[in-house]
């Protein structure tokens, strides 16, 4: 396992440094629309290529999950969930906040996520059990116990606004209960935060599982929590996650309050 997480470091890395050759001659005659919001490029899919290829060396035989249509009959073992470039709006805008994420599951459970933060070059790792890590420094959620003293990510609908209003109702309350929200528009690297403490919790609703299985291992091997909205454990293929230190319990019961 140590080696075969070296090796995903290396290719998150890699493709990161492509990523971010690509962001300095990108403009917005090169964005295509998968669907309504839905931005790709070429360099999403140049980038999931590149992962592809690097993880069926690593592990030949793993299935994937992939955002950009890499998805392959799933394995009975292993099978790679993977977000190419997870902020694809910010890359598209020349905002500098976006990620590779790269999870690994065997059979239904999580065992190794890497999320590298590309213009930070801050890489996120963890394997199941073995605690999380920051470019190799050990990581843990933040010690505050308090909502009131907490700062929240979460991330704004952008295509299906059936729900709009209950999510309004719950920003409302978070914003006057806390010292405030941030929308960073990566979930990826919005569970990163929290695993590493500079965010008490992070929620969202309607994400794919290629967005939240690296951060989410990274989270609960950072001492943190992850839940779905009705504190259950369906937050990788469910569409709803709530992830923090201490307070998650706290913002997933505000949650379901509102939530219907
Ligand atoms: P993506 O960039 O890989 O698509 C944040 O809300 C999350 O939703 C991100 O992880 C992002 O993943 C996804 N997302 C997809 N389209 C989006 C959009 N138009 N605006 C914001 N987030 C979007
Ligand atoms: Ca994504």
């Amino acid at each position: 396992m140590q080696q075969l997480l070296q090796d995903v470091i290396v290719l998150a890395k890699e493709t990161g440094e492509f990523i971010r050759q690509e962001s300095r001659k990108f403009d917005h005659s090169k964005i295509e629309y998968k669907g309504k919001n839905d931005l790709v490029s070429y360099v999403d899919k140049e980038a999931e290529k590149r992962i592809v290829a690097g993880l069926s060396k690593i592990l030949p035989g793993a299935g994937f999950i992939a955002e950009e249509g890499t998805s392959t009959k799933k394995s009975d073992t292993y099978n790679w969930i993977v977000d190419p470039l997870d902020g694809t709006t910010n890359f598209a805008h020349g905002i500098p906040v976006y990620a590779v994420s790269i999870a690994l599951m065997k059979r239904n459970e999580l065992t190794m996520g890497v999320v590298y933060e590309i213009n930070r070059d801050e890489c996120f790792h963890a394997v199941k059990g073995q605690g999380a890590f920051l470019n190799h420094f050990p990581i843990t959620v933040s010690p505050i116990k308090t909502l009131d003293k907490s700062l929240l990510a979460t991330g704004f609908p952008y295509y299906n606004f059936e729900q709009m209003s209950q999510y309004l109702v719950i920003l409302d309350e978070f914003m006057k209960s806390t010292h405030g929200l941030r929308r960073m528009g990566s979930a990826a690297v919005d569970l990163a935060y929290t695993a590493c403490g500079r965010f008490e919790g992070f929620f969202e609703y309607n994400l794919q599982p290629w967005d939240v299985a690296a951060g989410a291992l990274i989270v609960k091997e950072a001492g943190g929590m992850v839940s779905d909205f009705k504190g259950g454990d369906d937050y990788i293929f469910g569409r709803q996650i709530i992830a923090g230190n201490e307070v998650q319990p706290a913002m997933q019961q505000l949650i379901q309050e509102h939530w219907f």
